[in-house]
Order: structure tokens, then sequence, then C-alpha cells
């Protein structure tokens, strides 16, 4: 028996758009922003900044120098759009493809490209960025933002936090606890959702009988669908949330819709499970060409301007490489430095191992 696709399903999703993929603003009952020229200009900045850092990370695994990349290639928007709704007091918890929040942050991009290329072991101070490690185990960060929003409850501090997490990650059982945790404990934190339409090679329907973001009512939260795409739109919902979250109303969840331009990671080769007409339909839903239409159409910057922003883009990515190609080996014993607070006997018992194990190599 077939199962009658429309079993579930309610009114079609709305979606927040406050640009459109042509570069027409438009109004939002809820959710607008007024945003000054110089504001507008950053934000293209950062969309840029950040897109140049991806390439230049991919081009770098490509020649050896990573061991890994996961691309945020077309998540830009979704990126930088929350990213510059946070206030410093805010805590982020990425995934393992969040570099545009972490630009935000004030992370230093050759630190992420140290993780990737295994010479640190993390690549900064989570308290100095409020900017939490990157986790590679799908949905555990949603946990451990919960509980850091509960943390911010008891202090009675004036922040939020934010959990980034794909679309994939809500069928891990770790989101579902933390969605009744924040629910039931009304915890400051916004769920941020980018549905890049792919995990690895499962797609959104294998996730979903029902969008996203009305997986929250059944929780006790509100959830709304944004552009991913529009980085106006991701900045006026995220910084909304989060306010809503310090001042007491608990959590939201926000599904950002977006798509993931290239490969899951550079291991991965999308043309085995994806069709190239998906591709070329969301290249025209472009994040930041339609900031760049918009703001030529709106006289907010000109030629020069954009020709200056790709000339630092190209220094940025330069810069990067040369600093990547520069950092130092590890030494090898540094793993095993603080996988405890306090030192354990088997942690002891395995760096002795390990260093007579690397001493065999220089006799
Ligand atoms: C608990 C767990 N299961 C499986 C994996 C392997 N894995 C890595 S990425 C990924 C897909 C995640 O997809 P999604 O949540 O949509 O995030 P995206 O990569 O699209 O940003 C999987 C299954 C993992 N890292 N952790
Ligand atoms: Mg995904």
């Amino acid at each position: 028996m077939t199962a009658d696709a429309s079993r579930g399903a309610e009114a079609p999703p709305e979606l927040i758009q406050l640009l459109t993929p042509e570069g027409e603003r438009v109004e939002h009952p809820d959710y607008d922003i007024d945003l000054t020229p110089e504001e507008i200009r950053g934000l293209y900045r950062d969309l840029v900044m950040v897109r140049r850092v991806d390439l230049e990370a991919v081009a770098l695994q490509r020649q050896g120098e990573l061991g890994l990349w996961a691309s945020l290639l077309g998540q830009e928007a979704a990126q930088i759009g929350s990213g510059r709704a946070l206030t410093e007091a805010d805590m982020a918890f990425p995934t393992y493809r969040e570099h545009g929040v972490a630009w935000c942050r004030g992370v230093d991009p050759v630190n992420l490209l140290g993780l990737f290329r295994g010479v640190n072991h993390g690549g900064w101070d989570p308290a100095e960025h409020n900017f939490h490690l990157y986790t590679i185990v799908i949905g555990s960060q949603t946990l451990h933002a919960v509980g850091y929003a509960m943390g911010i409850q008891r202090d009675g501090a004036e922040a939020a936090s934010i959990v980034y997490f794909g679309d994939g990650a809500t069928s891990q059982g770790d989101v579902n606890e933390s969605f009744i945790w924040a629910s039931v404990f009304n915890a400051p934190v916004v769920f941020f959702c980018q549905n890049n339409q792919w995990a690895i090679s499962e797609p959104l329907e294998k996730q979903s009988r029902i969008p996203l973001y009305r997986r929250a009512s059944g929780f006790g939260f509100p959830g709304v669908r944004v552009d991913g795409n529009d980085v106006f739109a991701c900045l006026a919902v995220t910084r909304k949330a989060l306010a809503d979250a310090r001042s007491g109303q608990g959590p939201m969840l926000i599904e950002a819709f977006t798509y993931r331009m290239g490969a899951h990671t550079t291991s991965d080769d999308p043309t085995r499970y994806r069709v190239a007409a998906e591709l070329e339909a969301w290249k025209l839903k472009d994040p930041i060409e339609r900031v760049r239409a918009y703001m030529f159409k709106n006289q907010i910057a000109d030629q020069e301007f954009f020709d200056a922003v790709d000339a630092e883009a190209d220094e940025l990515g330069r810069d990067v490489r040369k600093r990547c190609l520069e950092l130092p080996d590890p030494e090898p014993l540094a793993i095993f430095d603080n996988v405890y607070a306090e030192r354990h006997s088997l942690i002891d018992a395995e760096r002795a191992e390990f260093a007579t194990y690397l001493e065999g190599f220089e006799a």
C-alpha cells in the first residue's frame, strides 16, 4: 500500500522574505528591519569575505593541505544574518559548517583551517569568542546550547544562546530531547536549523513529512521559516527570536530554507545522488547576488566599492593561505593534554604508550 502524500500536510509554508532573489525589497508585517547603507555594505562585505575564505579552503584541501573541508557555499546569508544578530553576551553553538558565524564571532579563519589540517585540537577559546567549538557529532550541540541557556536563566543574565544544526540533525534524538528541555524550562535558546535540503546524500523528504519549522508547535514553542538566502530576513528574524529569548519568552525554532551548493564535504561527490538542474535553480537564488543587485539599484554602493571588496577578499584569501601553510605541526603528545580538566590514570597510560611508540621511530 502506498502512503497518501497529502496526509499530515497543512497549508503551504510561509517563507519570511525581505529581499527577493532579484534584489527587490519587500515588506513583512512581523519582521521588518531598518538598515543603514553602511550596515548593508557591511553585510555584503561579510558575505563576500566568507565565500572567499571557503573557496580558498576548498582549494587548499584539493592541494593536499587540509584533510577535509565542509563548504558553506550557498549558506552565507543564513550564517551572516544570524551571526550578526548576536550580541557579545550571546553564546553560539556551531556544527562543522558555520564558518560564516565564526567570522561574525571574530574567530580567525586560519584557526578553522588548522582544525581541518589536523594541527590544532579545536582552534579557539570558546569563552573568548562566545562561540563554542565545532561539533561533528550530529545534533549533540543542541543539548549543550539548552544547558547553557538554562545557566543563563539561573544567572539572570541578559543573554541567549543560539544553536546551529542541519535538516538531517532534526531526526536525531538529541535534537528532539533538547526541544523538550528548552520548552518545559522556557530556556532562552534559539534553534537555528539550516535546511540545506541534504544530509550528505539523504534528501529532506527522508527526514520529515511536514515542513521542519512546524515541528516546534508540537513541542510547545514557535517555529518560523525564513528565506535562508536572504541576509536581511535572516538578520531580522534571528534578532527578534534572540530578543524574545532574552526577555523570558522562551525558545524559538528558525528554519532557514537554503541550499548546500557544494558537496557535503570535500570527501563527497554530489553528482552521484542529485541532479544538476536542482543546483542551477538555486544558483538563481544566490545570497550574494541579490544584495549586490539591491545595492546597485538603490545606489547604496558603486562599482568602486564592489571592486574594493573583491580586492580585499583576494587579499584575505592570500593571507589565509599563507598563514595556513605556516602553521606549525603539533607536538604529537598534545592530543592527550585536554581530554580531562585534571590528570587521569588511563590517559597517562595511553600517553606513555604512545610516547614509547613514537620513540621507536627515532632509533
Ligand atoms: C551522530 C552522528 N551520526 C552520523 C554522523 C555522520 N554524518 C556527518 S554529517 C551527516 C549529515 C548531516 O546533515 P545535516 O544535519 O543536514 O547537516 P549538513 O551537513 O547538511 O549541514 C552525517 C549523517 C555524525 N557525524 N554524527
Ligand atoms: Mg543538511
